[in-house]
């Protein structure tokens, strides 16, 4: 397995929208595996294959990763919306690629969820609470959509300003 970079805002490759995966094969969970590790090494729970670059409908993630439990890693392979409910409900999230920055997004508050797994075999999955978000979350990521893109202006160049400024310091 592999540790590989995360593409962190700006980065037009952030925006490009993702294709869906069209053969699961060995090389489809060596990616996934890599994406896995890589996430885990950057202590997120939720991971899209092009934040590291490769624009495929591929989803990790593992809501126990930060914890010492044991490691309960999910796989979403071309995950599509069966349903959303009317419900919205704001959660604080973050993202890999746009480090140090925080905020409340609001979306639906159930979700029903359409993928192929690790193996090929088509799921579907009900989800609230956190589970739903990053799922959420991540599905924005195969548009090439972010969570600070989803802001009121306002905070979006809060968020902007502060991520320019992390970065500026940084390289010093
Ligand atoms: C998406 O985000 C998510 O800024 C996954 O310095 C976030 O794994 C879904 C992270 C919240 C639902 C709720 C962010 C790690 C990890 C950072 C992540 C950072 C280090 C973000
Ligand atoms: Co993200």
């Amino acid at each position: 397995m592999a540790i590989l970079e995360i593409l962190t805002e700006p980065n037009a490759v952030l925006r490009k929208k993702s294709s869906p995966v069209t053969e699961i094969t060995d090389e489809t969970r060596k990616l996934m595996d890599d994406m896995l590790e890589t996430m885990y090494a950057a202590e997120g729970i939720g991971l899209a294959a092009i934040q590291i670059g490769v624009p495929l409908r591929m989803i990790v993630m593992d809501l126990k990763g930060k914890t010492d439990e044991e490691p309960d890693p999910l796989y979403f392979i071309n995950p599509e919306f069966a349903h959303l409910s009317e419900s919205h409900i704001p959660y604080r999230e973050g993202c890999l690629s746009v480090p140090g920055v925080y905020n409340d997004v609001n979306r639906p508050e159930r979700v029903t969820v359409n993928y192929l797994d690790y193996h090929g075999k088509p799921q579907t999955l009900t989800a609230e609470g956190l589970l739903a978000v990053c799922i959420q979350h991540e599905y924005d990521h195969l548009e090439g959509v972010l969570f600070i893109d989803r802001l009121p202006a306002i905070q979006r160049d809060l968020a902007i300003k502060k991520l320019m400024k992390k970065q500026g310091l940084r390289l010093k």
